[in-house]
């Protein structure tokens, strides 16, 4: 029901069903923040360092921001500012792209999985799914005008990059550059624009509380003016504060189970404040539904043996969305 989105109701008290139980609250004094998430320029000419900085990144935090990565500012900045107008449309305009059922490929929802949770998260998204375009875009948002037209144009470049991202990871690993690709199939892409409006009492909830993402690899938008992402590393929640201009990439957990866990689908959470709306725009590339999944067979060997069984991604996405967000790794239920 739409009128369980936040963005269309000003709220003075936080409601009841988004109170966390006190041990499992953010804890926001308790966060590490002016840490450095490591930083790769994709500009540079010196390949054989992208490539292992990349891998370090993989290896020892999962997470790393991307420079000179192609994308142009204007687009970025059309991007957050039709995902702001989007949120701000009339109630009765969102109410028209409203669903809670998380199979639905274009939905405007909130927290996470409403039918499932027992307490909600600070959140509303709008889902959409985004590859081949030309199937999906005609159903996306005709309003705002230009939605259609600079998503479109976003969700192609984003493409690009995580291509030219999963030949740097494969490198990485050893692998030929095309491993990845080729290996995830006729590839997915999601995208889920983030919205996430001030809230009365951040320390009691979460925008969405820590996760791993289900798919191969997160591609990040974050607002620049407003923190809310935070990383766990060494056992402690470290806030993200992108460089100007990077885009954040997280390893997803297709790419750990595929590096048979050389690398990290690692937890992450949104944060919320009392001040000020925050929107970040995650693109999420998908393996092919069908195409079966597990170790690369060149790092399986006596000395690492496979960390975790084959499995086809539509066994693992129905797993993932059967269950609460902040369960235990999805991908412990794959272990061999
Ligand atoms: O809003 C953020 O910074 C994180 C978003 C996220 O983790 C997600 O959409 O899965």
């Amino acid at each position: 029901m739409a009128e369980h989105l936040l963005s269309t109701a000003v709220h003075d008290t936080l409601p009841g069903n988004y109170i966390r139980p006190e041990p499992q609250r953010p804890r926001l004094a308790e966060v590490v923040t002016g840490a450095r998430i490591p930083v790769v320029d994709l500009g540079s000419p010196d390949r054989a360092a992208v490539v292992a900085a990349i891998g370090d990144a993989c290896r020892s935090h999962g997470f790393f921001q991307v420079l000179n990565h192609g994308i142009h500012a204007d687009l970025i900045a059309s991007v957050m500012a039709v995902g702001r107008d989007f949120f701000r449309l009339p109630p009765e305009e969102k109410a028209k792209l409203y669903s809670d059922d998380p199979t639905r490929k274009i939905r405007l929802s909130t927290s996470f999985n409403v039918r499932k949770e027992t307490v909600h998260n600070w959140r509303d998204y709008l889902r959409l799914h985004c590859h081949p375009l030309h199937e999906f875009v005609p159903d996306w948002p005709s309003n705002p005008p230009d939605f259609k037209d600079t998503m479109s144009t976003y969700c192609k470049e984003v493409r690009e990059l995580g291509f030219r991202l999963y030949a740097a990871i494969s490198e990485s690993l050893g692998l030929e550059a095309s491993y990845m690709k080729e290996t995830l199939g006729q590839q997915e892409q999601h995208m889920a624009v983030n919205f996430y409006p001030p809230c009365p009492e951040p320390e009691l909830t979460y925008g969405l509380p820590a996760h791993t993402d289900p798919n191969a690899l997160t591609i990040l938008l974050m607002d620049q003016d407003v923190a809310g992402l935070q990383v766990l590393h060494g056992g402690k929640w470290v806030a993200v504060n992108p460089q100007p201009g990077a885009l954040i990439i997280n390893i997803g957990d297709q790419l750990q189970a595929l590096s048979n866990g050389q690398y990290r689908s690692v937890w992450h959470r949104a944060v919320v404040n009392s001040d000020r709306e925050r929107m970040s725009v995650a693109s999420f590339l998908c393996p092919c539904n069908h195409v079966v999944l597990g170790p690369a067979q060149k790092l399986v060997t006596e000395d690492t043996p496979a960390v975790y069984r084959n499995y086809t991604y539509d066994e693992y996405y129905k797993k993932f969305w059967s269950r609460n967000l902040d369960q235990e790794h999805c991908l412990e239920l794959f272990r061999t």
